[in-house]
């Protein structure tokens, strides 16, 4: 039988990124949960989500990090789960989690009210949730229960982009046997440099050593062997992020020549919550909220996925060829 073909990406990925000691464990999960979804004739997505931590020593004290709150993958997990899939959810620790992402502007204890008299003991007495505070609590929670008991939702952490690396890699893998029903839906901001585990100094950075000049490397772009090698049969999305709106579309039409996958969601820093651009090899859909959605706080994930999703039905209703 030939050997499988490895990539020069897949001999960086081992030498240059440190690889997270649960990986195999984690992979397990993912084969587990798309057999499970895959049986019950569901769609599963994997979605990144959040900013990649990049370490400048091996004992971390300083890092570069990103903007990305997580809103966008957090968001589109449970609009994705409204629509029938089952959520691989790859995010940032820390970041926006679905469901409670509602909830994060509420200090807890400012919702919580003890129901027991006065003069109780400290640590008794009943608490209950003041839903002056948290109005919408009843309904996420009954949904958050619903989801978990289906199993729709198996949420994996990253922080390094050497673990974000890694365990998407493990991601593809693991849901290559769904075929065109797996989607990978990449709206992490993933950084474009790094420092090679070889290159890293082991102890923090001292001051005394005068200004710090650093060196870094291009990430492998990774979207190459995933569409390529891992999950060949996948429906890919990838997001786009410019600051200078003039060169967008070119952007993301560039993206789309070099990997060859099915999407790109093209957004601009300033008006990404309210305004994305579809693009694929054929087409160009402008989602755009109006001041009405806004005041209905209709989301833009909620287009960006019925978008998708559709698109992902025609993707999967198609011959093989
Ligand atoms: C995005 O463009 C996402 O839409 C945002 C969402 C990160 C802007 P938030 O998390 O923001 O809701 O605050 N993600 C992709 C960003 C990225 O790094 N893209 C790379 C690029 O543009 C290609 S993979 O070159």
């Amino acid at each position: 039988m030939a050997e499988p073909r490895i990539s020069s990406i897949d001999g960086k990925l081992a030498e240059e990124f440190a690889v997270p000691s649960h990986v195999d464990e984690v992979k397990e999960k993912m084969v587990s949960f798309a057999r499970l979804h895959a049986d019950a004739g569901r769609r599963v997505v994997l979605i990144t989500s959040g900013g990649t931590k990049v370490p400048l020593e091996s004992r971390t004290v300083r890092f570069l990090d990103n903007f990305s709150s997580g809103r966008r993958g957090a968001s589109s997990a449970e609009y994705f789960i409204d629509s029938g899939y089952a959520v691989i959810f790859l995010h940032r620790h820390r970041s926006l989690y679905p469901y409670t992402r509602m909830f994060l502007s509420v200090n807890m204890l400012d919702a919580l009210q003890f129901r027991a008299g006065e003069g109780a003991p400290a640590n008794s007495g009943e608490v209950v949730v003041d839903q002056q505070v948290l109005p919408n609590i009843a309904k996420v929670l009954r949904r958050y229960n619903e989801v978990k008991e289906e199993r729709l939702l198996l949420p994996i952490e990253f922080s390094t982009l050497s673990e974000y690396l890694h365990l998407l890699k493990v991601a593809a893998q693991a849901l290559s046997s769904l075929g065109s029903k797996a989607m990978f839906y990449l709206a992490a901001a993933v950084s474009d440099f790094y420092i090679p585990a070889s290159d890293m100094p082991e102890h923090k950075i001292q001051s005394s050593d005068g200004p710090l000049q650093l060196s870094m490397k291009m990430v492998p772009k990774i979207l190459s062997p995933l569409v390529k090698d891992w999950a060949p049969q996948a429906f890919v999305i990838s997001f786009k992020l410019e600051t200078d709106s003039t060169i967008l579309i070119k952007k993301a039409r560039r993206a789309l020549d070099t990997y060859r996958h099915q999407a790109v969601v093209a957004n601009v820093l300033d008006s990404r919550r309210g305004y994305v651009v579809v693009v694929t090899p054929e087409t160009e859909a402008e989602l755009i909220l109006t001041d009405e959605d806004e005041k209905n706080e209709v989301e833009i994930e909620e287009r960006i996925v019925s978008n998708l999703t559709a698109a992902h039905k025609s993707f999967i209703m198609q011959p093989v060829g």
